[in-house]
């Protein structure tokens, strides 16, 4: 019925299972956690309702039980490189991008969706954003960048890549519509910016350039300091 992959089968075992790697193995720095209460807010944003029907508030629950503090400097956003900047980030050893903290790291490339019908659960099909904005992937990253946005403190790290035929920063993004009105700019530093182009591929974009140039914008209109490095080492 929908475009986009169907619920991942044995999405709770999945998540608590994660849950419990990330809180005792992965970063136990974040301390204890309730793994079957976090499954539990998890599924109540989405089980057994219409799949275009969620919204980001309705992960709230789950938001809190998974909230943990990010130490400052160790933010990392990204676009179009995701396994650089999680190779990089090394699970949350050197920095913590949003899919390296508990709230992010338990649904990382997992698929879900509700519907009315028994099982509550669709495993054929889920609706893409094109077809439905409300859906219960898309509001859910939605709530975990605003909410990753606000808890993020001092250098703010942003990795781009260099060789994407759109810009390295694409203006309709999940970090210009979600996380850069969310900052807390008494918590912020400043911002340092890496473009790294691809291994033998095009250098398209570069810092002061195409779309690095609206993203400093951006950034001066609200008053916050940065510099851009390009390929970084
Ligand atoms: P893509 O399209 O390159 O990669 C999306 C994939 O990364 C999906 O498999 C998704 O898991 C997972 N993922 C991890 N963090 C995020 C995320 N944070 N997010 C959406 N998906 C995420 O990435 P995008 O869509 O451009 O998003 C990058 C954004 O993540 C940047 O704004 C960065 O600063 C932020 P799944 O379960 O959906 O398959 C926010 C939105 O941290």
């Amino acid at each position: 019925q929908w475009a986009g992959p169907g619920t991942t089968h044995n999405l709770e075992s999945i998540v608590i299972g994660r849950c419990y790697s990330y809180i005792r193995v992965v970063n136990p720095s974040v301390g204890e956690k309730n793994c079957l209460q976090i499954w539990e807010a998890f599924q109540l944003a989405f089980v057994n309702k219409d799949p275009c029907s969620v919204l980001p508030s309705d992960y709230e629950l789950y938001i809190n039980l998974t909230l943990h503090k990010i130490p400052p400097n160790k933010s990392l956003f990204w676009e179009n490189n995701k396994l650089l900047v999680h190779r990089y980030a090394d699970k949350a050893q050197r920095f913590v991008p949003l899919g390296d903290s508990l709230m992010g790291w338990i649904a990382d490339d997992l698929d879900w969706c509700g519907q009315t019908n028994y099982p509550g659960v669709d495993y054929i099909s889920c609706p893409t954003t094109s077809e439905c904005e409300n859906n219960a992937k898309e509001s859910f990253w939605r709530i975990a960048s605003v909410t990753y946005a606000k808890i993020s403190s001092g250098i703010i790290y942003i990795m781009l890549n260099g060789s994407s035929p759109g810009g390295a920063f694409p203006n309709e993004s999940f970090f210009a519509d979600y996380e850069l009105p969310n900052f807390q700019s008494a918590q912020v530093s400043r911002f340092e910016i890496w473009v790294n182009d691809e291994i033998e591929g095009p250098d398209l974009d570069s810092c002061g350039t195409g779309s690095l140039k609206s993203l400093g914008s951006l950034l001066d209109s609200r008053g916050y300091t940065h510099s851009c490095t390009d390929n970084y080492r």
